[in-house]
């Protein structure tokens, strides 16, 4: 059975931009309700934990150089279906390749600063939310 919660979070592109606004006004007409939301940083350490599955890629030390250039905005989302939903609103990782009307194809710079991140799997929300919030299952 579909998960009903994903996670995501903007990333120093968009936040440096100002589309912090814009994107979160998205997430909320697309029907996702935001359980956890706030700004941080990460450490560059940080960065390459969180993309710890993609250390032997090539572009993994620019990924986490990136991830720690600004403050990103991570969140817990709730909505059914979750997962599956919110990959689509945000569209394919390099935004060239992202549909018209998606979030990356509307705020995206590159395929590295992509504007946002979503969970791909049920079991990696769960994980990736819990790197950043503690206790949000009682909201
Ligand atoms: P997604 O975020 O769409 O799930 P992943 O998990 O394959 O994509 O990649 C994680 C992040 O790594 C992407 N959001 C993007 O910032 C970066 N990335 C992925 N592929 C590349 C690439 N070929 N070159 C540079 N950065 C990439």
């Amino acid at each position: 059975m579909a998960g009903n919660r994903t996670f995501t979070m903007i990333k120093p592109d968009a936040v440096a931009a100002g589309n912090t606004g814009a994107i979160t006004k998205m997430i909320e007409e697309a029907g996702f309700k935001i359980i956890a939301m706030k700004k941080t940083y990460m450490s560059k350490d940080r960065a390459g934990q969180f993309y710890e599955v993609h250390k032997e890629r090539p572009f993994y030390n620019d990924l986490t150089t990136y991830m720690s250039s600004g403050p990103i905005i991570p969140m817990i989302l709730e909505k059914e279906n979750a997962v599956e939903d919110f990959r689509a609103l945000i569209g394919a990782t390099n935004p060239k390749e992202a549909a018209p009307g998606t979030i990356r194809a509307l705020f995206a710079k590159s395929i590295e600063a992509n504007a946002i991140h979503g969970s791909d799997s049920d079991d990696n929300a769960k994980i990736e939310g819990g790197f950043f919030f503690s206790h949000t299952e009682q909201f």
